[in-house]
């Protein structure tokens, strides 16, 4: 029985110290301590042995468990540092490697070039002013003497909500509002950025929405020298001093005179491509001496006060500035075509 007993307790410290995972060691601490393991049953032979040799042969058997008890134990905490290790190296954080860049967004490029042109005006004096995109056809029309009925209407195509109610063709209707508050008297000094919609046909550089920069000013003694000057400043700051710029005689019912100023094609050069139709220019911006008609009828005088006005697309200033070939680039939000833009600020 004894040696049954050495035999059990080498047996179990043999494989305890090959066993590879706590469960593995579990189960032998079950099977070997367990009320069903090898060692109750030796000892429930006990019973055909001496008086003298029972005691003798309980303690050994108690003391063979303490000791795989304790190999048990030990080797337990074994298994679980090097779990603990094992996990740790797993999880190791390389604190030397590159970080995954964030991807930013950036502002839209119409917005941008919207902004810029800003800055330049209010750099000037001007005041950013703002009007409703849904607009009554007196100021959009009427106000800018464009009477019901004037042939000229025709030249803005418009979205009718109503027969009194439009979406605004063009940011002039911002002069009336504007020179109706001032109450007759100047200087008025305002640009207004904003959404305009006509029903023109979409191509390379024409969108159904796009948007307007207005500008005004009322004061005595405006001339078309301020005017030529305001904008031959305000075309070599957005686009560099070697662009060429031209005037043309145009017509516009609230302007008197009326100019329209062409900026030289940069995508060919000046030699004639799809965006400038073959022209080597491209139309950027209506302008002119504000019509007197204008002036009385939002209560200016016009003996006493003059002013000039224009009204200019930052779509195309974009594309003329960023060699952009197709305006509706701005409107479908191709990641790709943002990117290009999306320099750090
Ligand atoms: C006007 O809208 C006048 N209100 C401008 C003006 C203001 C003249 C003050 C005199 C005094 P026009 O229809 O030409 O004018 O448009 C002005 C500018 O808007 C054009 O030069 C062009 O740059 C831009 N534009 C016009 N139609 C479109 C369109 N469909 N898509 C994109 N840009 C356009």
């Amino acid at each position: 029985m004894r040696e049954r007993l050495q035999e059990l307790k080498s047996e179990a410290l043999e494989k305890i110290k090959h066993s590879s995972n706590l469960k593995e060691l579990n189960d032998l601490r079950v099977s070997y301590l367990g009320k069903k393991g090898p060692i109750t049953e030796v000892l429930r032979g006990m019973g055909k042995l001496s008086a003298e040799e029972r005691p003798k042969i309980g303690a050994l058997a108690n003391a063979i468990r303490e000791s795989i008890s304790e190999v048990i134990t030990e080797k337990r905490s074994e298994l679980e540092k090097a779990a603990v290790q094992k996990k740790l190296e797993a999880e190791t954080i390389d604190v030397t490697l590159p970080g995954r860049p964030v991807k930013r967004g950036s502002r839209h490029p119409l917005t941008k070039m919207i902004e810029e042109v800003e800055d330049l005006f209010i750099g000037m004096g001007y005041k950013v002013a703002e009007g409703p995109e849904v607009e009554i056809d007196y100021y959009n029309f009427e106000a800018l003497n464009l009477p019901k009925g004037h042939p000229a209407r025709d030249m803005q195509d418009s979205f009718y909500i109503t027969e009194d109610l439009l979406m605004r063709t063009h940011t002039s209707p911002v002069q009336a509002r504007t020179m109706e508050k001032h109450k007759g008297k100047g200087p008025v000094k305002i640009i207004c950025p904003g959404k305009v919609y006509r029903r023109d046909n979409d191509d390379a550089t024409h969108s159904h929405q796009f948007t307007q920069i207005e500008g005004l000013v009322v004061d005595e003694n405006i001339t078309m020298a301020d005017l030529k000057g305001t904008l031959e400043v305000f075309a070599k700051k957005i686009f560099g001093e070697d662009r060429e710029i031209r005037l043309r005689p145009s017509f516009f019912p609230f302007t008197e005179p009326s100019v329209e100023m062409d900026i030289s094609c940069k995508i060919c050069g000046g030699e004639g491509c799809r965006v400038c139709k073959q022209t080597g220019w491209i139309e950027i911006l209506g302008a002119g001496m504000v019509h007197p008609n204008v002036l009385r009828m939002a209560g200016f005088d016009p003996e006493k006060y003059t002013g000039f006005a224009f009204g200019m697309g930052p779509e195309r200033i974009a594309m003329l500035k960023y060699g952009i070939d197709d305006i509706r680039h701005f409107y479908t939000n191709d990641i790709r075509f943002l990117q290009q833009f999306s320099v750090q600020e």
